[in-house]
């Protein structure tokens, strides 16, 4: 109901304003000499500068305040809940004041003769430390007045973000926020409906004033003025006169523009309307460049290869906007974004180091690139396994063989981890990633290999099933006894073969000079020192008998007819039985130096 209020009312005040405006510009006291730096057809020019905490943000959401051109003037308004009330700047981006001596002036018309719709001029704006000196109105109720005031956009508290701190009367003693100190009286000749000049005019500090004061930096005076139905420009406040110590603000950070401010922390609407900023003494202002910076991906990110990699980065102007921000892998422009938030989404990236910079330029022109943001893209690494084979069996307790290929195309495999299902039979970090996998009992098994590359990127191999079985049969005793003629040795089932050593940590145990797989008991003679004595079991020898013959420099090689293949290894302890091709029942190749051995298996 407040807003439709605000509206209606200011329609029609507005529109006599305007028709007086335009008769009224050119008798303004400080008309000649000043530059006209917005004359409330557009916002072009203006930057925003507005209070940096909102206490009731968290819980209901952001306020906001807005500037439209509207009817040859900008009305203000805000959206949402602020505490303390937000208060904004709306400066000029172009032009600036060239010393700390110069007059500032804005129109102001409340939307509603309210306290809460409250507007004016600010000068002595420092964009750097976001601080100002304000001249407002307040156009209703027991403390309606003229206000000078420090304004201070970084405060959370009320009575910091607007007050009298760094304003002293010309006798040096502080200022208050109490009319007769930086507070007027409106007068009897303000009218709340219609449009007043909001003038701060900053001279250099007199050695009266130094005396005083002595690190005060400017004299401030505020006066308000409008213009009566004869076109004549009146003022209508009692002119406030203040010190202050507030430092004079760096070029390139010293601003002057509108002001405005809906002064309450539980409604909010339409705050007025702002027109002709106008200032003298004033230059190019200096561009501000942009700042930016990376927010994603976290540097050191590590990016599997085919990830969709977000880019985002902030990016601000403080007096200005930021119109388009372009990212880079190194100097390879990636995409470029032209609205807030500045996100890209990259894809296809190859596995690579990457060098990510994101660059901001503002509606001036003036860049910025962001610091480096160093990310990876990393390749997986491939694994299989290669030992055991698929569908292998084995005897209990088996002692397998763990063996596989694995590869990474960008970069080395730090280990290996095998796996029986989701149980983990052991990790190996060193090449070739080999592990003996003993005791293995009696049942089916599925095998993976998990390779992890230097980057700590994963690859999990196809499964390999195998079968480990029981063994049949079971060992003999052995019995030992001293007898006259020797030891005796009885282990009463035939089979085996009898085998010795005579240090059990070390040596080859030795077949016994007889073989024992007919018998089921030897007697062995003694012999001085110790020995040991085991049965290993050995199926007496069946099938073909192969005869191998040298002649001439050539291996011949035969066995009785039948279907058997022939195969070969040089090493009996070690690799694997090669197949030989033959022809018939012989087989002929050179001889050659090193040992051969030849075996038939029956398919
Ligand atoms: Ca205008
Ligand atoms: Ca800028
Ligand atoms: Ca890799």
């Amino acid at each position: 109901m407040l807003n439709t209020m605000a509206t209606s009312l200011f329609s029609r005040s507005h529109t006599r304003i305007s028709l007086v405006l335009l008769l009224a510009v050119t008798l303004l006291p400080y008309s000649r000499g000043a530059t006209l730096i917005n004359d409330g057809t557009t916002t072009d020019g203006l930057a925003r500068m507005a209070n940096a905490v909102n206490l009731l943000e968290e819980v209901l959401g952001p306020a906001d305040s807005t500037l439209a051109p509207d009817g040859g003037a900008l009305v203000t308004a805000q959206s949402g809940l602020a505490m303390p009330p937000l208060r904004t700047v709306w400066f000029s981006a172009y032009t600036a004041p060239t010393n700390g001596v110069y007059r500032v002036a804005a129109d102001f018309l409340p939307a509603e003769v309210q306290s809460v719709c409250r507007g004016g001029v600010m000068g002595w704006l420092n964009t750097g430390r976001s601080n100002g000196i304000v001249l407002q109105v307040v156009s209703y109720g027991d403390r309606a007045s003229f206000r000078v005031a420090t304004v201070d956009f970084l405060a959370e508290d009320a009575n910091v973000n607007e007050s009298a701190t760094n304003l002293y009367h010309l006798d040096g003693t502080p200022a208050t926020a109490e009319i007769g100190s930086s507070w007027s009286e409106l007068g009897a000749n303000y009218v709340a409906t219609s449009n007043a000049t909001f003038e701060l005019t900053f001279t250099a500090p007199t050695a009266a004033d130094t005396n005083v004061l002595s690190n005060v930096t400017a004299r401030v005076a505020a006066k308000v003025f409008q213009v009566d139905a004869s076109s004549v420009t009146n003022q209508v406040s009692t002119t406030i006169e203040l010190l202050t110590d507030l430092p004079l603000p760096e070029s390139g950070a010293h601003a002057l523009g509108y002001f405005a401010v809906w002064a309450s922390e539980s409604d909010y609407g339409v705050i007025g309307y702002l027109d002709n900023l106008v200032a003298d003494n004033v230059g190019t202002r200096p561009n501000v460049p942009p700042t930016i910076q990376i927010t994603n991906p976290a540097p050191g990110t590590v990016f599997p290869v085919l990830t969709t990699i977000t880019l985002e980065a902030d990016a601000e102007d403080s007096d200005g906007s930021v119109r388009t921000v372009e990212f880079f892998a190194g100097t390879t422009l990636l995409g470029t974004v032209t609205n807030a938030p500045f996100s890209l989404s990259w894809t296809n990236a190859a596995a690579a180091d990457y060098s990510l910079t994101a660059r901001a330029t503002d509606n001036r022109g003036g860049s910025t690139t962001s610091a480096v943001v160093q990310i990876t893209v990393n390749a997986a690494p491939t694994v299989h396994i290669t030992s055991p084979t698929p569908n292998a069996s084995f005897l209990e307790p088996a002692t397998i063989t763990l063996e596989v290929d694995a590869q990474d195309p960008d970069g080395s495999i730090s280990s290996v981890a095998y796996f029986d299902g989701a149980t983990p039979l052991g990790t190996v970090t060193n090449a070739p990633f080999s592990l003996s996998w003993s005791n293995v009992a009696a049942r089916n098994y599925a095998l993976t290999a998990q390779a992890t590359d230097n980057r700590g990127l994963t690859a999990t191999s196809a499964p390999v099933n195998i079968t480990v079985s029981q063994s049949s049969g079971t060992a003999p005793e052995m019995t030992i006894t001293y007898t006259p003629n020797g030891i005796l040795l009885v282990w009463g089932v035939t089979g085996y073969q009898l085998q010795i050593k005579t240090d059990l940590g070390s040596g080859e145990w030795t077949d016994w000079p007889v073989d024992t797989r007919g018998l089921s008991q030897i007697t062995v003679p003694y012999s001085s020192g110790i020995q040991f004595f085991r049965l290993v079991g050995a199926g007496t020898p069946t099938g073909p008998t192969l005869t191998i013959r040298l002649a001439n420099g050539q291996i011949n090689v035969s066995w009785p007819a039948g279907v058997y293949w022939l195969q070969a290894k040089a090493d009996l302890n070690a690799g694997t039985w090669v197949d030989l091709t033959a022809s018939g029942n012989t087989y002929s190749e050179s001889a050659a130096s090193g040992n051969r051995f030849f075996r038939l298996v029956n398919p």
